[in-house]
């Protein structure tokens, strides 16, 4: 329901109408690199709108975490834009690098939930997100409609700057608005990782591996095991494992292979032989309808097919019903993860 209230506040008579934030056409097409910075899940979803915004929009995207932002000495280009992701709209470390930006006069952009918060006061557009006031501790439904908003920029921007015709534009809104019948769909398969994360709940490591946007996927995947299921995980590019970590791979680790990237498929597919080797455990994520992950995995996920832009929508649902799943098999209270707040205010 989220993401259709926030595909709702925007696509309108099939176009997207950004006249509620004020980020007019002349503006986007103008923008010739745009800062991202957040923190957390937010910056996870920044990290999915780089690969969107400059494969889709061919517009630069630099990403940064707030809290290293803030304390450096960033240099930003002319004709550039800070994007600042942010449920809360109150995190101190995003609320500071928008105030940086304010300073050198560059524009920004507020992602935000909270209506009235300061970083949708202090923003010069603001983008709400409609995840509604009931939000978790460990971002789901807020990240889910960031996705949504980092996609509507993208698309936007690709058709005022002339890169995507008409019909390309009108096929992606037609996609982007099957979503949240898919992302229910996924929701509706809760049963197969409800049976995997009872198996796995006593994992010691679990490695995420994937390219391009399924790295980012697996960030966000790797996150949330550690944040409500406290099982410790990393989030590796598929590609840099063998300089180095791939020695913490020994029988039985569990690896999840992301797959959601037809042409990177291949290459992840052989990081994944590559650990089984050593002895590893495979999970294999992907759409159907791309190749099979049957051959490689030892335990297979399906989620709709999309838009290759769009997967992360679908592909992290899986990824969160996990580490939801292995903090209730674990005995833990899954709305209230230890050293975790709604907002970071400090
Ligand atoms: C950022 C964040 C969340 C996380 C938790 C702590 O918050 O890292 O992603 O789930 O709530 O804070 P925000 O800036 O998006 O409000």
């Amino acid at each position: 329901k989220a993401v259709q209230d926030t595909i709702a506040a925007y696509v309108k008579d099939g176009a997207i109408d950004f006249s509620e934030v004020g980020l007019t056409d002349e503006v986007l097409q103008s923008l010739e690199r745009i800062y991202i910075v957040a923190c957390g899940s937010a910056y996870h979803v920044g990290m999915v709108a780089k690969y969107v915004l400059e494969d889709l929009a061919h517009i630069p995207v630099e990403i940064d975490l707030a809290s290293e932002f803030r304390y450096r000495n960033p240099y930003l280009a002319k004709n550039s834009l800070v994007m600042v992701i942010s449920q809360s709209g109150e995190t101190a470390d995003s609320l500071a690098a928008l105030r940086l930006a304010k300073d050198r006069n560059v524009p920004t952009l507020g992602v935000v939930n909270v209506v009235g918060s300061s970083i949708a006061r202090e923003s010069d557009y603001v983008l709400y997100t409609y995840a509604g006031p009931e939000i978790s501790v460990a971002t789901t439904k807020a990240y889910s409609t960031q996705l949504i908003a980092t996609y509507l920029i993208a698309i936007q921007g690709a058709k005022v700057k002339g890169i995507i015709d008409e019909a390309r534009y009108d096929a992606l809104l037609k996609e982007l608005n099957t979503l949240p019948e898919k992302i229910q769909k996924a929701l509706d398969d809760k049963e197969r990782m409800q049976w995997f994360a009872s198996k796995y709940a006593n994992a010691k490591d679990i490695f995420f591996i994937g390219r391009g946007i399924d790295y980012a996927i697996s960030m966000e995947g790797s996150l949330k095991m550690k944040e409500i299921s406290y099982v410790h995980s990393e989030a590796y590019a598929a590609g840099e494992l063998k300089h180095g970590t791939i020695s913490l791979i020994e029988d039985g680790t569990l690896v999840v292979g992301v797959l959601t990237q037809k042409e990177l498929f291949e290459k992840t597919v052989s990081n994944m032989v590559e650990v089984r080797s050593r002895g590893a455990y495979l999970m294999g994520l992907t759409n159907y309808g791309n190749y099979s992950v049957e051959d490689t995995a030892d335990f297979s996920v399906y989620v709709p097919k999309t838009e290759q832009y769009f997967a992360t929508s679908l592909a992290i649902i899986p990824l969160q019903l996990m580490g939801y799943y292995v903090s209730v098999a674990k005995g833990l209270d899954v709305d209230k993860p230890r050293n975790l707040a709604k907002s970071v205010t400090v």
